[in-house]
């Protein structure tokens, strides 16, 4: 019988799709270039269901249904093209390859008019949740064309985790939009993650508490607005002893390391001029963390702010509490209006309730939150920013007293929080009807002629200010 899915590479995220699929009572054709690890998935594995192993491409492509869809989950970057063009000579009209990996949209746009050119089809499908998440059932991210996307949905639906009864899985729209997609949720993640690793360094260094008491206040966390994946694995984090029985999170080295995905959103927010400060910042501080070796010189040689530690009342606890909300908030309303600008710019419809509705579940970002961000979706009145929408307004009103004393304690201690200082920025910036820009403008035109526009008459005007000072309509 043929197989109803194959999957190409099979490293940990490839493997555990394809026990995924197997489980769920699909047949599973399976191929890694090292034929190694395909003999040790089936195995250690081969009992969970009906896989169909092979040694080369031609029996690989054989062994499945057509029209094939066929997964794979290989390095991204050029392993993903090599991969493809060692296909291509074996597929047929209306095959479907699936690249599950974490590819750049770009390179995703590219190969999905290259395979359609070729009659194939391509789906750009991010995948999150890890490890796990590829096995238990991950949050899924489709692009690619709606009826290449239909072909594999009996499939992918059942393959994802699943939340009151919804998968975690939809249509996210043509092209690269997908991988996206995906790379927004992994910049919210890169933002989150900061977030979290703030509020931390505030416990340990302003408050002098200790791994286990850190965790005992996450672990709490966990019950309220904060519910989420990450704040709970941070609890288990934190608890952690080594083997002398220490806290394992004291000998982890402060360097953190990354591979794109951050990056690629941060780059993505400049081009599209998206004021995606949260998302940069935490990409900034993974910069600045992997510079140890200046960071060690640096702290011999300035000196550091007097700061006495002292033990927190519940009142402060709770006021770090609402900054990492608050300033939470303001990294998903960022990334959701940088989803919303790069859909007119390249012209995806996204349903940003839907993407909201999918990422509660199986993905590193899943949290209670999402239901909220759905809801304000879903209630048809769209505010231009999640912000303004009541349930995130009204969250992040009454946290903003306590945002503010925090990040200026954070300051006055020298701790550096730059995910909650320009979260609090941005937010001080959106509320203002009148900011400072309009002095940006008068040295705009003084130095380059750039023109400025006025509030109390329509058109362009320009200063002759090294002339006689007279002004001029230029439009
Ligand atoms: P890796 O990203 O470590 O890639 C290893 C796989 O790529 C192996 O199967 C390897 O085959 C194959 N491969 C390479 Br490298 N070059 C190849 C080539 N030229 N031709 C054929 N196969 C090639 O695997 P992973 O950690 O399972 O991740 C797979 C994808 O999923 C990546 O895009 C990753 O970013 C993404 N992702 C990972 C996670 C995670 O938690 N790890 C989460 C979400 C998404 P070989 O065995 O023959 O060397």
């Amino acid at each position: 019988e043929l197989a109803d899915i194959g999957v190409f590479g099979l490293a940990v995220m490839g493997a555990n799709l394809a026990r995924n699929a197997a489980r769920k009572g699909f047949g599973v054709a399976v191929f890694n270039r090292n034929g190694a690890r395909t003999d040790e998935l089936i195995s250690e594995h081969g009992s969970e269901g009906r896989f169909t192993p092979s040694k080369d491409i031609a029996a690989f492509v054989a062994s499945i249904k057509r029209p094939r869809p066929i997964i794979i989950m290989v390095k991204a970057g050029q392993p993903v093209d090599d991969v493809i063009e060692e296909l291509i000579p074996y597929l047929e009209e209306g095959d479907i390859i699936i690249d599950g990996g974490n590819s750049l949209f770009t390179d995703t746009n590219r190969r999905f008019h290259y395979l359609t050119g070729k009659k194939l089809r391509f789906i750009g499908m991010g995948v999150s949740g890890g490890e796990e998440g590829a096995l238990e059932g991950p949050s899924m991210m489709p692009g690619g064309t709606l009826e290449a996307y239909q072909r594999i949905e009996p499939i992918v639906t059942k393959m994802a985790a699943q939340v009151d009864g919804e998968p975690c899985c939809v249509y996210i729209g043509t092209e690269g939009s997908g991988h996206y997609v995906k790379m927004v949720h992994n910049g919210i993640e890169y933002a989150d993650m900061q977030l979290i690793a703030e509020a931390y360094d505030l416990f340990k260094t302003v408050y002098g508490l200790s791994a286990p008491e850190i965790a005992d206040i996450f672990a709490d966390w966990k019950t309220g607005d904060l519910d989420s994946y990450l704040i709970e694995i941070t609890a288990a984090v934190l608890r952690k002893t080594d083997s002398t029985g220490k806290p394992l999170v004291d000998s982890i080295v402060d360097e953190a390391e990354q591979k794109g995905t951050g990056r690629w959103t941060a780059q993505s927010a400049l081009d599209l001029g998206v004021p995606l400060t949260s998302i940069t910042e935490a990409v900034f501080a993974r910069a600045l963390s992997g510079r140890r070796a200046h960071r060690i010189e640096a702290e011999k040689l300035l000196p550091h702010p007097e700061f006495p530690k002292r033990k927190p009342t519940a009142a402060d606890i709770e006021a770090v509490k609402d900054a990492l909300y608050a300033s939470k908030i303001v990294a998903y309303a960022q990334g959701f209006e940088q989803m919303t600008a790069a859909a007119k710019e390249f012209g995806w419809e996204l349903k940003l309730g839907e993407v909201s509705t999918i990422w509660r579940g199986g993905c590193i970002i899943r949290a209670a939150f999402l239901n909220r961000i759905r809801e304000a979706y879903e209630s048809g009145v769209a505010a231009p920013n999640l912000i303004l929408q009541d349930y995130f307004r009204d969250a992040i009103v009454k946290a903003e007293p306590s945002w503010r004393k925090v990040v200026s304690l954070a300051i006055e201690a020298g701790v550096p929080v730059p995910a909650f200082t320009s979260s609090l920025a941005y937010y001080d910036g959106l509320r203002r009807a009148r900011g400072p820009a309009n002095l940006l403008q008068g040295l705009r035109d003084y130095f380059g002629a750039h023109t400025y526009a006025r509030l109390d008459k329509p058109g362009k005007f320009h200063t002759r200010w090294s002339q006689d000072g007279s002004e001029v309509q230029t439009s």
